[in-house]
């Protein structure tokens, strides 16, 4: 397959300002007539992107007409300037398995059209450039699919002949194909109200199957408190008079932002305590959040094209980030962005898949929906945060949803706005839409102590990435502040350093003790840093830095370098990060929540990623014994958190979250110590268990162990959700990250077991997924979780291609490991690439992963 090039942009030929799409719905058989109000903006036919449809009949203001197919296109010659174009499609959305146009989930007929799944039901220049007004009919039969809804107002709605009837809806704000939403089925709702600022009252409606409606008020509250704190904080009302959300058990993405219709894959809108842990909860409401904020970064003002997708992306995940910091810890949420950004991105940006924010091409699009785009996007989105100040960059985003209001508009024009609203060259900081990796930058404190003088030498690289081998520097505002040894105290305020070229040297006076670096601060600017801060400085930092992310980034470096020592020499010294642990546990200065990240251990793949080249089980030795001693020699200490933070009990306020959280945390490393009690502690805190948190941790702690309570655990937690596929992803997942040498078995087993649906998508990422990511059992020696992956891959290409590409990366890290698993990593994907009828998704990501 060809890819599509950035530098190929071009116009479009014919505009689309009115669409009426009539729906008769059956699973089956679905008829879709399409009347495309066409209008003529450039030289050439009328081109209809199609995706497996046939035109059952075509006419041009009312006369039958010619048309041609040329591949996928529906061509037809057009002599005037403005036509009626009319055309007829029969799809089958029960035998649509892609989940990407309209399909059948669990007796709802729905649809997801982002990026390309509209022209899968109606032939339409599918491009987010063309933008209609849509006017829908929806027709059903009323037993089975009592609620019909679509984008917009509903207008009309009535009854028919032999048991069917009709909705009307009509959204008055022009949009591109890819917010089109239906949604026909047997709902119940949770219907709730918001008044805007202007006054405007608009109907709140969250739409799911009759025994999920006591799970859905938190997403409710979500969905208000988003609405309100966007018109506070961006000036954003919403525009329409209705805004409705729908679950849906099937579904390739986490959510999508139709307008005024959003569907949501049911885990990002069921939250009740018994089923939904904590972490799921702050899930929901940032989701929730995400696609409500969507309204103006992403359909108000969409993307001109699929390069431009970070322009919607970034700018919503990194609005979605504040909102989230502005509910409850802002320090916590902040270590988690990152801890995302480092697990999911820098291997990406690091690997064969690398590609910029705003890439220059693709095969397929699906493929770049990646944390690139997504969490990078969002990191550049802050740094002209950090660089603007928080007034200048309000400033800009009036500017740019003002002049972009209703179009579609490129990352240029995003730049540009910020620029022009605050007076700041933002020239050179456009090197991070285009170029890919992640910049190392090295860091050197010199003392003059005679001259009460500090000298800060900063050095920068950008690593060569696929395409690109040559980097010039990017400009990155680095947070910088100096604590004295001696003191314990901040040597002078902290700085904002801006790092504009490859190398800089930074002159601080006055200094009158040893000072010590805190940098990239707050986790300023998305890099790596290498400094030769020793294990004593770090832990100093660990215990005396008042920015909570440099005081938790201290405290991992310590664990990373200890580790890595570990790895090497298999006997480093483990006492600085046993003392700063024990340190920060003891610390009552400190909230639990922050606590509970600061003495967790990075992961065996984080620690992967460190080494150049990973040895899985060399990781899994010093990551054991670390873990073990950590426990053991701090026994009295964890189980001091566990007995004082049961106090937290049940509640979901974030004072209780955060110390369900750190008793978790303790419980893990109580088990970890190998005391004889820990199996039973665990077996005990899973039975009196008030709360799916309190459950899961239990459970996952127990997953480490061999042990009768952890099979008993188990078997009782399958036989409790039996019934609710969401609970049962858990359990599926925590055997799948169980750090355990026998999970490679345990995933092979469950793969066979008859609740591993190869139809759903969550449950495909709760197994397949989360085994790919546990270092120590996808990497097992034997070779056995590459070719269990390769076969899933396969397996699962022929279902759903979207999702199956999704699982190639792990896989395509081949590079980075040694001869023998490289080599049988390589043989996976050149088996994978050999198969037969591959789709254009995994030939992309196995093709580039073979580089
Ligand atoms: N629905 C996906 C998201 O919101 C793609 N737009 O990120
Ligand atoms: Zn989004």
């Amino acid at each position: 397959p060809a890819p599509v090039l950035r530098a190929d942009y071009a116009p479009p030929v014919w505009q689309v300002p009115e669409i009426a799409l009539e729906f008769d719905l059956d699973p089956a058989r679905t008829q879709v007539t399409g009347r495309l109000s066409v209008v003529r903006a450039g030289t050439g036919p009328l081109r209809l992107d199609g995706d497996g449809l046939t035109a059952d009949a075509v006419s041009v203001d009312g006369v039958p007409a010619d048309w041609t197919m040329d591949g996928d296109q529906l061509v037809i010659d057009l002599a005037g300037d403005a036509h009626l174009v009319e055309i007829r499609v029969t799809i089958a959305p029960e035998a649509n398995t892609q989940l990407m146009g309209l399909y059948a989930s669990d007796g709802l007929l729905c649809t997801q059209c982002e990026a390309e799944g509209f022209r899968r039901i109606m032939f339409f220049p599918d491009r987010p450039d063309v933008l209609a007004r849509y006017a829908v009919r929806l027709v059903a039969d009323r037993a089975r699919y009592p609620v019909l809804l679509s984008n917009g107002d509903h207008v009309d709605s009535g009854t028919l002949p032999d048991g069917r009837h009709y909705a009307d809806w009509r959204d008055p704000f022009p949009k591109p194909s890819y917010l089109f939403a239906l949604v026909a089925g047997d709902l119940a709702v949770n219907r709730d109200s918001f008044v805007t600022g202007s006054g405007k009252v608009v109907e709140l409606g969250i739409w799911v199957r009759e025994h999920d409606l006591g799970r859905t008020g938190h997403a409710m509250h979500a969905l208000k408190t988003a609405m309100a704190w966007d018109e506070r904080v961006y000036g954003r009302e919403y525009d329409l008079g209705v805004f409705n959300i729908v679950a849906v058990s099937d579904f390739n993405f986490g959510a999508m932002e139709n307008k005024g219709l959003n569907i949501f894959n049911s885990r990002y809108v069921l939250a009740d305590p018994d089923t939904a842990t904590d972490q799921d909860y702050d899930a929901v409401a940032t989701v929730v959040a995400h696609e409500y904020f969507h309204n103006w970064s992403g359909n108000r003002v969409t993307c001109r094209d699929w390069f431009q997708l970070s322009l919607k992306e970034g700018f919503t995940v990194f609005r979605d980030q504040q909102y989230s910091a502005d509910q409850g810890s802002a320090a916590v949420k902040r270590i988690e962005d990152v801890r995302v950004l480092r697990a999911a991105q820098f291997p990406e940006d690091g690997g064969p898949l690398a590609h910029p924010i705003r890439p220059d091409s693709y095969i397929e699009i699906s493929n770049f929906y990646t944390a690139t785009i997504y969490n990078k996007g969002a990191e550049v989105i802050r740094m002209m945060h950090t660089m603007l100040g928080e007034a200048a960059f309000r400033a800009g985003s009036d500017l740019y949803f003002d002049r972009h209001d209703g179009t579609a508009a490129t990352c240029e024009d995003f730049v540009a706005a910020m620029e022009d609203a605050s007076g700041h060259d933002l020239g050179m900081f456009r090197l991070w839409y285009r170029q890919a990796g992640t910049p190392r930058v090295h860091a050197a404190l010199d003392f003059d102590a005679p001259g009460g003088r500090a000298r800060l030498r900063l050095q920068q690289v950008v690593p060569a990435t696929p395409g690109q081998p040559d980097k010039q520097a990017m400009p990155m505002p680095l947070r910088i502040a100096l604590f004295g040894e001696v003191s314990g105290t901040k040597l002078l305020p902290e700085q904002t350093v801006m790092l504009d070229g490859a190398h800089q040297e930074i002159l601080f006076e006055g200094i009158g003790e040893r000072p010590v670096l805190s940098i990239n601060r707050g986790f300023s600017a998305p890099v790596t840093i290498e400094s030769d801060r020793s294990a004593a400085d770090l832990a100093f930092l660990s215990a005396h830095d008042d920015d909570p992310f440099a005081r938790y980034e201290a405290m991992q470096q310590l664990m990373v370098d200890t580790l890595v020592d570990d790895v090497a020499t298999g006997n480093a010294d483990l006492t600085p990060v046993i003392a700063a642990v024990k340190a920060t546990l003891a610390d009552p200065a400190l909230e639990p929540a922050f606590v509970a990240e600061a003495v967790l251990l990075p992961s065996e793949a984080y620690l992967g990623d460190q080494m150049p080249v990973v040895d899985p089980q060399a990781v899994t030795r010093a990551w054991d014994r670390l873990r073990g001693a950590l426990g053991a020699e701090l026994i009295a200490d964890w189980r001091g958190v566990y007995a004082g933070m049961a106090a937290g009990g049940d509640s979901l306020e974030a004072a209780g979250k955060g110390m369900r959280r750190l008793r978790g945390v303790a419980l893990g490393y109580i088990v970890a110590s190998g005391a004889a009690d820990g199996p039973a502690l665990a077996a005990a805190q899973y039975e009196a268990a008030g709360t799916m948190t309190d459950r899961q941790t239990a459970l996952s702690a127990l997953a480490m162990t061999a042990s009768a309570e952890r099979d008993a655990a188990f078997a009782a937690f399958h036989a409790r959700y039996a019934d609710n596929g969401l609970v049962l992803d858990k359990w599926f997942q925590t055997q799948a990250l169980a750090p355990r040498s026998d999970t490679i078995d345990v995933v092979e087993r469950l793969a066979r077991h008859p609740d591993f649906v190869m139809t759903n998508p969550n449950r495909l990422r709760s197994l397949v997924g989360a085994f790919a990511v546990n270092q120590r059992a996808f990497h097992d020696p034997s070779g056995r979780g590459y070719r269990f992956l390769g076969e899933m891959v396969v397996a699962i290409d022929r279902i759903n291609p979207q999702t199956a590409a999704k699982l190639v990366p792990p896989l395509g890290r081949w590079s980075r490991f040694d001869a023998a698993r490289g080599a049988m990593m390589r043989a996976e994907l050149e088996r994978v690439l050999g198969t037969e009828g591959l789709s254009k998704d995994v030939f992309e990501q196995v093709s580039k992963s073979l580089g």
